[in-house]
């Protein structure tokens, strides 16, 4: 089965409205170019009320890269998903490694926060991976495959979510793993997706994401069962995000 592919750029605590511009080049590149591909961005949640202005009417969907697990309450500082959907969102990140590292959250907050996307009505991009010292020890299938079982609701469908398929250890950093353990890993989620949600597991997007650049994207958007991409550093300047865009 053919699964339309996702690129989606995570803006993560970068932009000030100067930064629309590179939005507005994306959304007049993509409705010159038509990639076969959904294009998504991200932007820290200040901006995405304007930035629905930028996109309106275009192809480019946009995504918040947080939220809360409650539609609404006494919880100063948080966004919920129905904020986010009000805001002109379609989907959210959740369960970033960033999230799950320096804000201490787990697989279960992680599950309740893609549980409220989709009573929001927006798609979850479920974040996974393993760090450095797991893949050292051999466990990242085991690692992933605890995450997704934990971070997972019940419900999840093809329609409604997302996998992100993120080594730890590739955030950032510009080192990625190689194409045969790219391919692993994706099997090893596609495998796990299928047992556990059947059809809907086989139609589920797992994206890969770690310093997906211009310079390599063609070898890592070519692999099986890698369908898109979640790109952080190289989503800032609409050049780059595009260059890997060109692959679709
Ligand atoms: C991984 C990715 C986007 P970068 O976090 O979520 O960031 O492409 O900068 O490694």
């Amino acid at each position: 089965a053919s699964v339309r592919p996702l690129v989606a750029g995570n803006w993560k605590m970068n932009g000030l409205a100067a930064q629309l511009a590179e939005a507005q080049a994306v959304r007049d590149a993509i409705a010159k170019a038509a990639p076969k591909a959904d294009v998504m961005l991200c932007p820290p949640a200040t901006l995405l009320a304007q930035m629905a202005w930028t996109v309106k009417g275009s192809n480019v969907l946009l995504g918040g890269q947080d939220c809360h697990a409650e539609a609404a309450g006494a919880f100063t500082g948080d966004i919920s998903a129905e904020m986010l959907a009000d805001a002109g969102a379609r989907a959210v990140i959740v369960g970033h490694s960033e999230r799950r590292a320096l804000h201490g959250e787990l697989d279960r907050q992680v599950r309740a926060k893609a549980a409220a996307a989709h009573r929001a009505g927006l798609a979850a991009i479920v974040c996974v991976g393993e760090t450095a010292g797991e893949r050292a020890a051999g466990l990242t299938e085991e690692v992933v495959r605890r995450q997704l079982a934990g971070s997972l609701p019940d419900a999840a469908t093809a329609a409604n979510t997302v996998v992100a398929y993120e080594p730890v250890w590739a955030i950032g950093t510009g080192l990625t793993p190689t194409v045969a353990d790219v391919a692993r890993v994706h099997a090893a989620i596609r495998a796990a997706l299928t047992d556990r949600f059947g059809g809907e597991g086989r139609g589920m997007r797992i994206l890969y994401g770690g310093s997906v650049k211009p310079s390599n994207a063609k070898e890592l958007l070519a692999i099986n069962d890698v369908n898109g991409a979640l790109v952080g550093g190289a989503s800032l300047k609409a050049a780059d995000f595009l260059g890997i865009l060109a692959f679709y």
